[in-house]
């Protein structure tokens, strides 16, 4: 693996934001996730291989959560370092901007704080020409029901990362195709798969932001 890479994953990893960050104090004074993505850009890796080390990072603290060996706060690091990095690829995958194709309202849904993969959907759907309304975390019924009265015609995403937050997803979406029968919801997250998607109505599922633009695509062609 390139070194940036592998430095990347160990910074978000291990919640190392920047240089000037005193946490984790066995770091202090070492670039952080934000210098190494500027600076794997720089030496020309590609923002998709600079993600992956983000996503590595996430994954390896995420086993040790799940281990109980990391706890809340250290997730809380690991995300904010992995925030920095994705600050230098954001307009990379917002660079395929070209005329609107439709409007894209997303968020993740009631009680679920996680934002990432959000972001990173929101941030290639942009990217791929749809304007993004996006609405947050822990996003209610009620306010997916008001975007979808603001931007008539809009496709709906939504995240959940949790299993106790996905079953949310159902109830938004009964709510939704009552009142806006037309309306196209897609949904994803690490929880979620096809068979659930079928289960609760929702008419597209991907397991990948890229996935999820093509779903996007097929609809607006
Ligand atoms: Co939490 N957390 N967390 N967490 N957290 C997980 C999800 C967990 C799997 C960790 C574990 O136990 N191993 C576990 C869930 C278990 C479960 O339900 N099965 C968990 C838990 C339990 C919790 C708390 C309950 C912990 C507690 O308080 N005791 C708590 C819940 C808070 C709440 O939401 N109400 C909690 C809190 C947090 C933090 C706030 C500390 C922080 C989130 C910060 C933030 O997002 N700003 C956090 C983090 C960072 C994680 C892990 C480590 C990383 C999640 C992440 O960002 N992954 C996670 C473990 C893990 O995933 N390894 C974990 C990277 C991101 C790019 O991936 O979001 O899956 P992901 O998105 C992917 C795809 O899923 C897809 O595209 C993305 C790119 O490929 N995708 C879509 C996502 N949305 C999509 C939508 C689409 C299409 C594709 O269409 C619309």
């Amino acid at each position: 693996m390139n070194e940036f890479v592998e430095q990347l994953a160990i910074c978000v990893e291990r919640g190392k934001v920047n240089k000037d960050a005193p946490y984790p104090p066995d770091l202090k004074g070492q670039d952080g996730a934000d210098e190494l993505a500027k600076k794997a850009l720089d030496q020309g890796l590609k923002p998709d291989t600079i993600l992956d080390g983000c996503i590595l990072g996430m994954d390896r603290i995420g086993t040790k959560f799940s281990e109980n060996k990391a706890f809340v706060p250290e997730l809380l690091m690991a995300a904010k370092a992995m925030t920095a990095a994705m600050q230098h690829l954001k307009p990379y995958f917002q660079s395929g901007e070209v005329k609107r194709k439709g409007t894209f309202v997303i968020g993740t849904v009631a009680g679920d704080l996680h934002d990432i993969g959000k972001n990173l959907v929101a941030m290639v759907a942009e990217g791929g020409g749809f304007e993004v309304i996006d609405l947050g975390n822990d996003v209610s019924t009620d306010k997916f029901l008001a975007a979808i009265k603001e931007h008539p015609g809009c496709i709906v995403g939504m995240s959940a990362l949790l299993t106790t937050t996905m079953v949310n997803m159902e109830g938004t979406i009964k709510a939704i195709k009552e009142q806006y029968p037309d309306t196209m919801v897609i949904i994803g997250g690490a929880p979620v798969t096809q068979s659930f998607a079928d289960k609760i109505g929702a008419d597209g599922y991907s397991p990948d932001p890229q996935g999820a633009v093509a779903l996007l695509n097929k609809k607006v062609a």
